[in-house]
């Protein structure tokens, strides 16, 4: 039987398929999506659940002519196989293929590129703005979820877009859940919102009904409205937040029914100013092992589909569950440590020290900014806070860090998890920029281990240290090392000589000292003797070994998984110049000044000559220019 699917190529079709067919389509949509997420991994409950959303979108509205900006844009991926991806949707976060977030590289269909969450009223807005200005007459559209709205860019934003005359529509996908179940006083709100809506809805049922019962409807439909007048003290308005800001307000409505959602959001495009639409899913609908664990299938790895089991590789345990258990391990002993987390209390591994100390945890909801100034108050009384964030998103958070913590010295301990390239999903998930974007403020002390046990102990050292701590550590498995009993405080900002040679030294840090070692192994075949230092710290560096070093060898070569820029390839420069070395040659390895594209971490390390063979083959063409081979 052939598919709608291989028929459509363009969103314009779904105008004039019938409903019958839209629902036949919508099914195939969802097949395609658990087939090729079961593969790829991605963000697959997010995307069941808006299936009907996005096909009745599409139906209502014009891409490319309007714009839909979606909320980090993880649930994008049901506009893109009915935007003309659908054949090449097999390759979705693969090297090369489909991208799992909006890019407007890849499609003209593509308005907005997000990843981070909660920009996209702003970037609407702005939009919408522009369009007035320039007398053009497109529909703009914000497609956020409730955990993105928990962010203070979106409040930001609906504070100013409801002060204009602005025409754009927010779609408030509302699931009851960010990654794990949302939290805050606005997801309180909305869930009284949901109850509002059905009680107004059984409300009017029942009085329906009963007023069309002779004799005993009338009486009972008073009864029915007392007991309407004494609960509806304890009911909100559902639209009643938005509507103060300037919204005009339609919901909450079922955002699986096609035809509501046509109807309504017909109705808002043909309203003046800003408006929001409120609709109601179910994260991971259609597949029962996504609605039942909408947390795990958010984003997932391979998976089998019959029976929901994520496929899972034998490996070492990774870095996130060392840093967790460690920090458990801390806190059995010490209650003033407080962990903290911005929506991620899986993704960092904070879950279990929260089920284990639930007073001394807080997740705040997508509020990065708020996370970090919240350590340095608790921080200042006296608490020990270790706030744990994706390097990518601790970017939110730079001038709480700079001026609530390091101006003050308050000793908040960040742990800064998946720095480093962190594969499929790519450039705006990309943790290669927190040592250059920390390195330049007074009074922050920036580690890195090279596996588990030293993560280990840079965790005991920075709980000790009275100074505000970096803590970076990459996505994925450790190098299974033997976890040692005991984790002692390491000297603050002291390298270690991992091995010796006469030929080059490496300077590296974290993931990189091993890939040294392993180049300095294929050196060692070609007869260069290379010596590896792990420095542990990029700030403040080991003046002494370095300057050492430097002497012993007169050829260095720095690798890092960071940005060029500003990182320790860069500190290692500053530092020689400083101490008058110019003479000795320096190479810098790291990430290049350009955004890295989505692909598996591995392929990525090889390609930007990364991985030992690589780390191996720049040394030697190094040596070579300068004479040493
Ligand atoms: C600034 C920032 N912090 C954290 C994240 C990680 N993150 C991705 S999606 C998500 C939850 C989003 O929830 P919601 O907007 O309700 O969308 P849903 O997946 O429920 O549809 C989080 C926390 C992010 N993308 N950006």
């Amino acid at each position: 039987m052939t598919r709608l699917l291989d028929t459509l190529v363009s969103p314009n079709q779904i105008k004039n398929m019938s409903l019958k067919d839209i629902k036949k389509l919508a099914e195939e949509i969802r097949q395609l999506l658990i087939e090729t997420v079961s593969h790829t991994g991605g963000h697959l409950a997010p995307n069941l659940g808006v299936v009907e959303l996005t096909l009745a979108i599409h139906r209502v509205f014009d891409t490319p002519k309007d714009k839909i900006v979606f909320d980090v844009g993880h649930q994008s991926y049901v506009h893109k196989i009915v935007t003309g991806r659908a054949d090449r949707f097999h390759t979705l976060r693969t090297k090369d293929g489909i991208s799992g977030f909006p890019k407007t590289k890849e499609s003209e269909h593509d308005s907005f590129g997000t990843g981070h969450s909660s920009t996209s009223i702003s970037a609407a807005l702005g939009m919408a703005l522009a369009r007035d200005m320039n007398g053009e007459d497109h529909q703009v559209l914000a497609v956020i979820g409730d955990g993105s709205m928990t962010g203070g860019q979106a409040f930001e934003a609906l504070n100013h877009a409801g002060d204009t005359d602005a025409h754009m529509i927010v779609i408030l996908n509302d699931n009851e859940m960010s990654i794990a179940k949302n939290v805050g006083a606005l997801s309180e709100y909305l869930s009284k919102a949901r109850v509002a809506s059905s009680y107004n809805k059984i409300k009017q049922d029942a009085e329906t009904f009963l007023k069309q019962i002779p004799a005993v409807g009338d009486k009972a439909f008073k009864t029915v409205k007392k007991m309407k007048d004494g609960l509806s003290y304890l009911l909100v308005s559902p639209g009643m937040v938005f509507e103060e800001l300037g919204f005009h307000y339609y919901g909450p409505i079922d955002g699986h029914n096609i035809e509501l959602l046509t109807e309504m959001l017909t109705k808002a495009k043909h309203r003046e100013g800003p408006v929001l639409v409120h609709v109601l899913t179910k994260k991971g609908k259609g597949y029962k092992p996504a609605e039942e664990h909408a947390d795990l299938f958010h984003g997932v790895g391979p998976f089998c589909v019959e029976t929901g089991k994520v496929h899972k590789k034998p490996s070492a345990p990774s870095y996130t569950s060392v840093f967790s258990d460690a920090l458990i391990a801390l806190a059995e002993k010490d209650d003033d440590i407080i962990g903290i987390t911005a929506a991620m209390p899986e993704g960092t591994g904070l879950k279990k020290f929260s089920q284990r100390f639930p007073k001394q945890f807080f997740d705040v909801g997508i509020a990065e900014q708020h996370a970090v100034t919240l350590a340095a108050g608790l921080a200042m009384a006296g608490k020990k806070p270790v706030v744990a964030l994706y390097s990518t998103f601790a970017q939110r958070a730079y001038d709480q860090i700079l001026h609530d913590v390091c101006l003050q010295d308050l000793p908040v301990v960040f742990a800064i998890d998946r720095a480093g390239l962190v594969g499929e999903d790519g450039p705006t998930h990309h943790g290669v920029f927190d040592i250059s974007y920390l390195r330049l403020i007074p009074n922050i002390v920036i580690m890195a281990p090279k596996d588990e046990n030293e993560l280990r102990r840079m965790l005991v050292s920075a709980i000790a240290y009275p100074h505000p701590v970096a803590l970076r550590y990459p996505r994925g498995s450790g190098l299974g090392v033997e976890i040692e009993a005991e984790s002692s405080i390491l000297p603050l900002g002291k390298g270690e000589v991992v091995r010796e040679g006469s030929d080059v030294a490496f300077l590296a840090l974290g993931t990189m000292v091993h890939n040294c070692e392993l180049a300095a192994d294929i050196l060692a075949e070609q007869n260069v003797k290379a010596g590896v230092i792990n420095l542990r710290f990029a700030k403040p560096l080991d003046k002494e070994l370095i300057i050492k070093t430097a002497m012993q060898y007169r050829c260095l070569v720095t690798v890092e998984e960071n940005a060029l820029h500003g990182g320790i390839g860069s500190a290692v420069m500053e530092m020689l110049n400083e101490a008058g070395l110019h003479d000795v040659k320096v190479l810098r390895l790291g990430i290049p000044d350009r955004f890295i594209e989505h692909g598996a971490r591995a392929l990525l390390l090889k390609d930007l000559a990364l991985d030992e063979a690589g780390i191996a083959r720049q040394t030697e063409l190094f040596l070579e220019k300068n004479g040493v081979q």
